[in-house]
């Protein structure tokens, strides 16, 4: 009998390596003769450059070259990811020509043979800045007009602009009983990956350039660089190194590694970059940063009617991926709500700040905790219990895909039973028990109870035919096997899981297979890691290509056996075929393998994106006298469909429900008056360890897609658009006796105290 591998908690056959001899990350990359470009970054948030005086710095120590934005101007402009969508006219140089409109924004380099000869050198380039006035609120860059903007040419800061604000409904809220409209910040947060960004390049005699660069696709990224360089992508190999976090801020190319590419031509010889702690908190994309406005109304029994959110989307000085954010949110607006009627629109703003992109979850967890918010906000107005308004208003489940008013079409789900699940497994009624004898009490130390309801999107992708991806399975000679997949792992374990799915099939030990991604001349096609695709599809790709591997190989062993390829059977636990009631004649797969290659590529074609959902339950006490909140409690149901893995599904759930907790306690990305960052180290960049979150109780559900052969929806966000507004709710919760309805993110001591202050509650 063949026993599945699948659902089964195999251990990350990666992590021997990384916790014996480590990863080799790009920084880690030996490259004879390889140059350290540095980068000037500007030091002011928005002026015209007079001059970039580099001649000081060409004579110290070390230094080899040194280029500024005119060396560079005849180069394309760094585009926005949606040219259809995004004002290009927006786009950003590859190096500041005539203005800089960021702190940190690069307007030069040095060029020299070690890279702290880089740091000392750059200090020596002298910009003459003419000042301008810096805009750092969206609202502000909202209202501006004329020749103050950012893009004088352009005449407005607006760079993108969802839905019609001019035809929402006058008559949306008509006949509620009870209407709350609030304006709610969803914060600037870093994705602060462990590994900083950087950059090798090296240019062969033919003209071919290597770009080693720690990158969620190296064919987007590919594909991004050559744009930059103005080259042909035939001409380009990206190659993938070990990436220690990406958190979606690595997606495609920045301008930085069209640069370090440019400088190793220029120079005729390799070059490299990695950039500090500092300069990551400046210049890679920061995550969220909207400001929404949602109104939300309905009966006093807690029956919702009608919710409108209107955004304001801060994509910081050129507009990238985050530009587009608000397209997903405004997708995802209704959540797993049945509202019978529901408005959104969205407008994107330019401002000086670094620019905004994708951040693990981007844009659901901005409409997840919105209109977590607002359920919150209606029920407090009601006076009803959040979960019984939850309730309420969830659709039904349904098997049969559910389209939105929004064009999302649902492929699955089960929401109730996911609040029940979740609230049965926090002990719900007991939490409120002991919140009421607090609240009676007079505790100092209150308890709040915050829930959140979710449904998201995984594998998005508009495709003709669905989203996609490839996979190439080889059994060699030897008995080991290897896959080439267009994912690109960076923490998410495909490794092993997609030994496994092929070894479900083939029979060959997960150990005895090797997974290979991130080499553009070897995997010239794949759509990389992002929007949680990779399983639904790259792992879907897998287990067809091992289907389809079979299928050769079985016509191979009949002409092998002389018998009727119908007839064999193919035995996973000794990898071979065998003639059906003569045991004695078999022959396995690595023998077929030995006379010619055994190989085959697959793609799989999705009918769509899948719609994993699931509900949060936070539990925090909050310190009435000094607005410290701590958190004790996080339970969720994430039900990403089957999982395939439960120990790496749940690594994911722990990762991501740490980091939407900390949006909603700690972490935000801080500009002064001027655009000046104040949030440029870890030093003041509150980034969350393991002593700021308790130990996360994940309780089970698996509702199947049919969208793919696994029955698996993504997992790799969830924990992440489910955790914030449930954390969030419950600091308002454990107030909301003391008259508080609301505190934005993140909750600090402070802002948690003066919203008691407001409401006259303690704090004092
Ligand atoms: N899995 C499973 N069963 C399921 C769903 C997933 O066993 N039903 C497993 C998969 O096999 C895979 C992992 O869980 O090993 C995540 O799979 P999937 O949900 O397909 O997500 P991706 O692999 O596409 O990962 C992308 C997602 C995103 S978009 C961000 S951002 C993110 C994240 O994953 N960034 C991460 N997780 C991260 N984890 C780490 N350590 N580092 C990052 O930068």
């Amino acid at each position: 009998m063949n026993v599945s591998i699948l659902g089964t908690r195999v251990i990350r056959t990666e992590d021997p390596r990384f916790l014996t001899t480590g990863g080799v990350y790009t920084d880690d990359m030996r490259l004879p003769g390889a140059c350290h470009v540095y980068f000037v970054r500007s030091a002011v948030a928005h002026a015209r450059i007079r001059s970039v005086d580099v001649s000081a710095a060409l004579e110290a120590p070390g230094v080899i070259a040194a280029f500024t934005g005119a060396d560079l101007a005849g180069l394309p402009l760094a585009p926005p990811p949606m040219p259809g969508m995004i004002n290009v006219k927006m786009s950003q140089p590859l190096l500041a020509t005539d203005t800089v409109r960021y702190v940190g924004e690069p307007l030069a380099v040095v060029v020299t043979e070690s890279r702290y000869q880089g740091e000392d050198a750059a200090d020596l380039v002298d910009v003459d800045y003419d000042m301008l006035p810096a805009v750092v609120d969206m609202t502000e860059a909202l209202e501006k007009a004329g020749p103050t903007v950012l893009f004088p040419d352009v005449g407005h800061n607006v760079s993108a602009s969802f839905g019609d604000r001019s035809a929402l409904a006058a008559d949306l809220f008509d006949g509620c009983e009870v209407v709350v409209s609030r304006t709610i910040v969803n914060q600037r947060v870093a994705p602060a990956p462990m590994e900083t960004r950087a950059a090798a390049a090296s240019w062969d005699e033919d003209g071919k350039l290597t770009a080693w660069i720690p990158n969620q696709g190296a064919q987007g990224t590919r594909g991004a660089l050559a744009g930059m360089l103005g080259i042909d992508p035939a001409t380009l190999r990206v190659v993938t190194p070990d990436v220690g976090g990406a958190f979606g801020a690595k997606f495609g190319a920045d301008p930085e590694h069209a640069v370090v590419c440019w400088v190793a031509r220029q120079l005729g010889r390799p070059a490299r970059w990695a950039e500090s702690r500092n300069e990551n908190l400046l210049g890679m994309a920061h995550g969220r940063a909207q400001r929404q406005t949602v109104t939300i109304g309905g009966s006093r029994d807690g029956k919702v009617s009608a919710y409108r959110i209107e955004i304001l989307q801060d994509s910081g000085a050129y507009p990238k991926f985050g530009s587009f954010l608000p397209a997903l949110t405004i997708l995802m607006a209704p959540g797993p709500y049945a509202f019978p009627r529901a408005e959104a629109v969205a407008t994107s703003v330019v401002t000086n700040t670094t620019p905004v992109g994708a951040y693990r979850g981007a844009g659901r967890p901005e409409a997840t905790a919105a209109v977590e918010r607002a359920i919150d906000l209606f029920a407090a107005e009601a006076g009803l219990d959040p979960a019984e308004v939850r309730r309420k208003n969830l659709l039904p489940a349904f098997s049969e895909p559910h389209t939105t008013a929004f064009g999302a079409v649902y492929d699955s789900g089960d929401y109730v039973t996911a609040l029940e699940v979740a609230l049965a497994a926090a002990g719900y009624d007991d939490l409120r028990r002991e919140q009421a004898k607090r609240r009676a009490d007079g505790d100092v130390v209150q308890l709040g109870i915050g829930l959140s309801c979710y449904v998201e999107i995984t594998g998005p992708g508009a495709e003709e035919g669905g989203p996609r991806e490839n996979a190439t399975v080889e059994v060699h000679p030897d008995g080991s096997a290897t896959i080439l997949t267009g994912t690109s792992p960076h923490g998410q374990g495909h490794v092993t899981v997609w030994a496994m799915l092929a070894s479900e099939e083939l029979g060959i030990p997960v150990d005895k297979i090797d997974v290979k991604w991130g080499d553009t001349d070897l995997i010239p096609v794949g759509g990389g890691t992002g929007g949680s695709r990779s399983l639904q599809q790259g792992g879907a790709a897998v287990r067809q290509a091992s289907r389809d591997l079979l299928d050769v190989a079985r016509e191979r062993a009949a002409s092998e056996l002389e018998a009727n390829p119908g007839d064999l059977v193919f035995y996973t636990g000794s990898s071979s075929f065998t003639v059906a009631g003569d045991p004695d004649a078999a022959v396995p797969l690595a023998r077929l393998a030995e006379r010619e290659r055994l190989f085959v590529r697959a793609v799989f074609a999705a009918p769509g994106p899948t719609f994993p959902f699931g509900a949060h339950v936070a539990v925090a006490e909050v310190d009435t006298e000094t607005g410290k909140a701590v958190l004790r409690r996080v339970v969720t149901v994430d039900d990403a469909g089957t999982v395939i893995n439960p120990l790496l599904a749940e690594g994911q759930r722990h990762g991501g429900i740490a980091q939407g907790a900390a949006q909603a306690l700690l972490e935000e990305v801080v500009f002064d008056a001027d655009g000046n960052p104040l949030t440029a180290s870890f030093a003041d960049y509150p980034f969350v360890s393991a002593a700021e979150v308790p130990s996360f109780e994940l309780a089970d559900m698996e509702t199947p897609t049919t969208y793919n052969p696994l029955g698996a929806k993504g997992i790799g966000e969830a924990g992440t658009i489910g955790s914030t507004p449930a954390v969030q709710n419950a600091i308002v919760d454990a107030l909301a006796h003391l008259g508080v309805r609301h505190i934005d993110m993140p909750t600090t001591p402070q802002r948690v105290w003066e919203a008691l202050r407001a409401a006259g509650g303690s704090a004092g």
